[in-house]
């Protein structure tokens, strides 16, 4: 079994094997089938993909990753004191937990909780993490939160801060990242809070360059998706016959990605095929920028209040903590 089913492949003690990896495949093919053909961004991460994405981060162009950085390196000890220590900090999406790590020192949580779609690797990091700071109880968790999830009993009641970094909010569509708020507010209890990362609305030029790097990593970032969809479905699709587009929306506040076909293309896969003209696309990802306002009335409606922005001085972007209230 390929590693992408793997992942797609879990076990649970009520239902002994749960083969997501078929719905996994129908779910590309629909999109495939659609006409307006289109894949979800999760089909980016692969192990490749994972590379490639750690690779944008240090591109000069991908400003996100190191404005974050900076932000959180001058004002931590503001964020502290306003979240306070002792937190259960749940870490979405973490990683090598490099992020939340910076913020131990400070933060003093008593529990942290990193969650990842794969916590193999993670679970490595986590124990190198725990040899540093053995006072903190460290829990981490194998879990897709891009579904519906609920936290085990394992992690603390109290004081549970959601650390959402990197501005991947900005991958779901508003009405989504709202549910998806609004699940992090019913699971924080009363006195518990989110400290998230904001992506803010800027010159094209800017923008536009951050998703179209001049080294072509955004691009290979992009067509490698279909690789991975080829070993999940047992797709034809062949690299070279697609081009990396990606462009600012300003209609709809977000930047685009796409891969267009560069000539007539016919993709086939066991019991279906796609016939793509010239420059037809298949749109894979979507990256919303909001405003500090728009973010915190976002907030505010899925029940987060008493916001507070830290932002870089060019206001590229935004770091809010937002209580549960
Ligand atoms: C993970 N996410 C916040 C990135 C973004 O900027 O939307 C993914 C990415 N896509 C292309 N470059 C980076």
């Amino acid at each position: 079994m390929s590693d992408t089913l793997k992942q797609h492949t879990k076990r649970d003690a009520s239902n002994p094997i749960i083969d997501l990896s078929n719905q996994v495949g129908a779910e590309i093919k629909a999109g495939l089938q659609k006409e307006n053909a289109n894949l979800s961004p999760k089909f980016l991460y692969d192990t490749l993909g994972s590379v490639l994405f750690e690779a944008i981060c240090e591109l000069p162009e991908y400003y996100p990753t190191r404005t974050e950085a900076e932000i959180f390196l001058r004002y931590l000890p503001e964020m502290a004191r306003r979240i306070g220590t002792g937190a259960t900090l749940i870490d979405l999406g973490a990683g090598n937990c490099a992020k939340a790590a910076k913020l131990f020192p400070l933060l003093h949580p008593e529990q942290y909780v990193p969650i990842d779609i794969s916590a193999e690797h993670m679970r490595d990091y986590v124990k190198r993490l725990q040899e540093r700071f053995p006072h903190i109880e460290m829990t981490p968790l194998e879990l897709d939160f891009s579904v519906q999830w609920q936290l085990p009993e394992e992690v603390r009641a109290s004081k549970r801060v959601f650390f959402y970094p990197g501005s991947s909010i900005g991958n779901f569509d508003p009405d989504q990242a709202l549910v998806f708020l609004r699940q992090m507010r019913a699971a924080c209890g009363e006195d518990g809070g989110i400290l998230i990362g904001v992506d803010l609305i800027k010159e094209l030029g800017l923008l536009n360059a951050a998703y179209d790097d001049a080294l072509g990593v955004t691009a290979a970032f992009n067509l490698n998706m279909l690789r991975h969809v080829n070993r999940i479905i047992g797709a034809d699709f062949d690299v070279r016959a697609w081009s990396h587009k990606a462009f600012f929306n300003p209609t709809l506040s977000r930047i685009e990605m796409h891969l267009e076909a560069r000539t007539d293309v016919i993709v086939r896969w066991p019991g279906g095929m796609r016939h793509f003209k010239q420059g037809e696309g298949i749109h894979t990802e979507n990256s919303y920028k909001y405003s500090v306002e728009k973010m915190t009335q976002f907030l505010k409606t899925a029940g987060f209040g008493n916001a507070r922005a830290w932002s870089d001085e060019k206001n590229w972007f935004a770091v809010i903590y937002a209580e549960a209230v």
